[in-house]
C-alpha cells in the first residue's frame, strides 16, 4: 500500500504551518464565537489534553457515564484550526456542538486567533510547558502522527524547533506574545504544564477561581483522580487511542507525562546551544517561567527563575 507522504512545512503570515491550518483559513477567521465559549490555547504538546479533560469533567462530569465512556475528548473540545481532508473540520464540530459553554481547543499563535474570541470577550485559558519537554514531546509526536512533517532526527528536530521552523512556528514567540496580550486582557488565564504538575490542587483552585466555579472538595477529590497521567493513559476516550493516523506503538500519545524529560534526551551540547537561543529569544520578554512565578506567588518561597531549570 502506497504510504501518504507527510505535510510540509511552509511560511503563512511569518509563521510554519502546514495545510492542515491554513486550507479552512477564511471560515476560521470568519468564526462565530458565542460570549460563553471556552478558548483552550497552547503550542503542540503544552498539556492541551489534560486541560481539556478537567474543563470538560468541571462543567459536564454530571451528565452521566456515557459522555465520558462513548465521546473522544477531541470531539467534546474540538480542534478549532483542524482542516484535514475527508474530515468534518475544527470550525464545524464546534458548531455541531450541542452543550453549552462549547469549550475549544487550539493551537493558534495569538495574533491568528479569530476576531469574535476578543469581540465576544471569551474566556481563554493559556496553557505553557517549559520548551525543553516541549521539543521532546513534540519530536515524538511528529513520529507518531502522519499528518505532521516528518521530524527528521532528534538533532535535526531541535535546531528546527530553536528556529521556529516547526508547525506552528517558534515556541518562544508564541509563548511571549501570548504572554504579552494576557497583560491587557483579563478573560486570559495564563497557566503551566508545570503547575498542574507540582499541585494540582491549587492549580484547579485557581483555574475554577478564574471560571467563576465552585466545585465542592468530592467532586475536586473525584476530578483530581480522573486526570492523573496514568488514569488518562488507560482511558481510551481522552488518550487518542481512536485517532488511525497516530501510530501508537510508535510513541503513546500519553507518553511519559513527566516534567524534565528533557534531560533523557539533550546531550551537553544540544542543552548549551538551547540555553544560548532560549536566553537570545526570551531576552525582551518579561515572562521568566510562569510554574515558578505562580509557586513563587504562593508560597512565596521559591525564587523566581528560568524554565531551562525544570
Ligand atoms: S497536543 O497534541 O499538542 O494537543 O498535545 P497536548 O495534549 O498539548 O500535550 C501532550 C503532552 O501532555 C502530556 N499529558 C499529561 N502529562 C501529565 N499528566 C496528565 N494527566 C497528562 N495528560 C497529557 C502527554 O503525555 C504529552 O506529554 P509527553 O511529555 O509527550 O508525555
Amino acid at each position: 500500500m502506497e504510504r501518504s507522504p507527510r505535510p510540509a512545512v511552509f511560511d503563512f503570515h511569518g509563521v510554519c504551518m502546514t495545510e492542515m491550518v491554513t486550507n479552512n483559513w477564511d471560515n476560521l477567521q470568519n468564526f462565530e464565537a458565542r460570549p460563553d465559549d471556552i478558548l483552550i490555547a497552547a503550542y503542540p504538546k503544552a498539556g492541551c489534553t489534560w486541560v481539556s479533560y478537567i474543563l470538560d469533567l468541571l462543567y459536564f462530569g454530571h451528565m452521566g457515564p456515557d459522555r465520558q465512556t462513548s465521546i473522544p475528548i477531541y470531539k467534546r473540545v474540538p480542534f478549532l484550526e483542524m482542516a484535514n481532508p475527508n474530515l468534518p473540520t475544527g470550525t464545524e464540530m464546534t458548531n455541531q456542538l450541542t452543550t453549552t459553554p462549547r469549550i475549544i481547543k487550539t493551537h493558534l499563535p495569538v495574533q491568528f486567533v479569530p476576531k469574535s474570541f476578543w469581540e465576544q470577550r471569551c474566556k481563554i485559558v493559556y496553557v505553557e510547558r517549559n520548551s525543553k519537554d516541549s521539543a521532546v514531546s513534540y519530536f515524538h509526536f511528529n513520529h507518531m502522527n502522519k499528518s505532521q512533517p516528518d521530524p527528521g532526527d532528534w538533532s535535526s528536530f531541535l535546531e528546527k524547533y530553536i528556529e521556529g521552523q516547526v508547525m506552528y512556528g517558534s515556541w518562544f514567540d508564541h509563548v511571549t506574545n501570548w504572554w504579552e496580550k494576557w497583560q491587557p486582557y483579563s478573560h486570559i488565564h495564563y497557566m503551566s504544564y508545570e503547575d498542574l504538575s507540582l499541585d494540582l490542587g491549587q492549580a484547579l483552585d485557581r483555574l475554577c477561581s478564574f471560571l467563576g466555579l465552585s466545585p465542592s472538595a468530592e467532586e475536586k477529590e473525584k476530578l483530581a483522580a480522573a486526570v492523573k497521567f496514568d488514569k488518562m493513559k488507560e482511558n481510551n476516550m481522552v488518550n487518542y487511542s481512536t485517532v488511525p493516523i497516530m501510530d501508537q506503538k510508535i510513541s503513546p500519545f500519553m507518553r511519559k507525562g513527566k516534567v524534565g524529560d528533557w534531560k533523557n534526551h539533550f546531550t551537553v551540547y544540544q542543552n548549551e546551544m538551547f540555553d544560548q537561543g532560549h536566553k537570545q529569544k526570551m531576552k525582551n520578554s518579561t515572562l521568566k517561567c510562569i510554574a515558578r512565578i505562580n509557586h513563587f506567588n504562593m508560597t512565596k518561597k521559591l525564587p523566581l527563575s528560568s524554565p531551562q531549570d525544570l
